[in-house]
């Protein structure tokens, strides 16, 4: 397990600050809401913590998902950040949604048969925008980096990262939020890809990829979304500054990649999440049964529905873990302006 001294992280973070890197300014398509404009404005920088949304669209059901979506956004502030709530709504970009949008993607999800709103990683951002009016987005990890970079939000929050699926190496279906990763600069707080997915060919593409992996987790290992070990060990961060560090740090030098901090989910949880993935895996035997896993893009939401109905308290634990990856996410970014400052 990689500890870094205290001399050696003093120092990383005393460069680091010698020359912070500035944040790039947002790009003029974007339909930025006057928070995260104010925020993003270069006179008076504040911390930001960009959120997906296809956990509201595709993720979770009505209407617990949008009460998720305004907790996510209330413990980010309460943690000194910005909330900026990315998605794709009639035609326009949105980083930063006003209460009213927040609604209406959740809505989508209240009669799951009839959600029109198009799940968007980076391939479907122009198909979506083009459709214009009355066309919905959810954006995902890999759809959510790519419209934060464009606005100079560097630290986004989620509960679970795509990944490898099982039988990934025949299927070749890996998410873009691998590729995504290996080529856009944001850092983004998970607690691990879902144990739905192959977890060590996860690792292994991220890699790979030349994305950073850490793991706030004190016993090295990277987390398994609903239980904190996944047996796979990965560079240890010891705390939120040396997370800001680490993050200055790749975009002082232009490394243009993202990296994965992965959050343990809160310790009262872990009991419950071993009964969890014993149904993960009944979940995943019923989608190959079904061919199920060779439908693209319909995959994750298939098994995450599924899940909620043959366990329903995973629904609790996916919101105790995206809540506290929120809260470590807008911790970081706090740091962060205060290490540029
Ligand atoms: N994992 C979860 N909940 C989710 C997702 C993943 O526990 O809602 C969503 C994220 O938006 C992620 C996407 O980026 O699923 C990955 O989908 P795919 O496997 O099709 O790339
Ligand atoms: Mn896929």
């Amino acid at each position: 397990m990689f500890r870094p001294s205290a001399r050696i992280f003093r120092q990383a973070a005393t460069a680091t600050t010698a020359a912070a890197p500035l944040r790039r300014a947002p790009h003029p398509s974007l339909h930025l809401s006057s928070a995260v404009a104010k925020a993003l404005s270069p006179t008076a920088p504040h911390p930001l913590v960009a959120l997906e949304s296809t956990i509201i669209t595709h993720g979770l059901p009505y209407p617990y998902n949008l009460d998720v979506a305004l907790e996510l956004e209330a413990v980010v502030r309460d943690n000194g950040a910005v909330p900026a709530t990315i998605a794709l709504l009639d035609g326009r970009p949105l980083v930063g949604l006003e209460d009213a949008d927040l609604q209406r993607l959740a809505k989508c999800a209240e009669d799951p048969a009839k959600n029109t709103a198009i799940k968007a990683s980076r391939r479907d951002i122009s198909h979506v925008l083009a459709k214009g009016q009355g066309a919905v987005g959810g954006t995902t990890v890999s759809g959510t980096m790519v419209l934060a970079h464009m606005a100079g939000i560097e630290i986004f929050a989620t509960g679970g990262i795509g990944g490898v699926h099982r039988g990934g190496e025949a299927s070749l279906d890996v998410s873009a939020d691998l590729t995504e990763l290996g080529r856009t600069p944001v850092s983004v707080f998970c607690s691990g890809p879902k144990s739905i997915l192959d977890i060590p060919r996860t690792l292994e593409v991220l890699e790979t990829n030349g994305v950073s992996v850490q793991t706030f987790n004190p016993s090295g290992e990277f987390p398994a979304f609903y239980t904190s070990s996944s047996g796979l060990h990965v560079p240890y961060v010891g705390s939120t500054s040396q997370a800001a560090a680490s993050i200055l740090i790749n975009s002082q030098l232009a490394l243009g990649s993202g990296q994965v901090f992965g959050v343990p989910i809160p310790s009262s949880f872990e009991a419950v999440g071993n009964e969890i993935q014993k149904n993960v895996e009944i979940a995943v035997r019923e989608s190959v049964e079904q061919g199920i896993d060779r439908r693209g893009k319909e995959a994750t939401p298939w098994l995450l529905k599924r899940l909620a109905q043959l366990i329903p308290e995973s629904k609790e634990s996916n919101r105790a873990l995206v809540v506290n990856n929120a809260k470590v996410a807008a911790q970081v970014a706090a740091e962060m302006e205060r290490m540029r400052a």
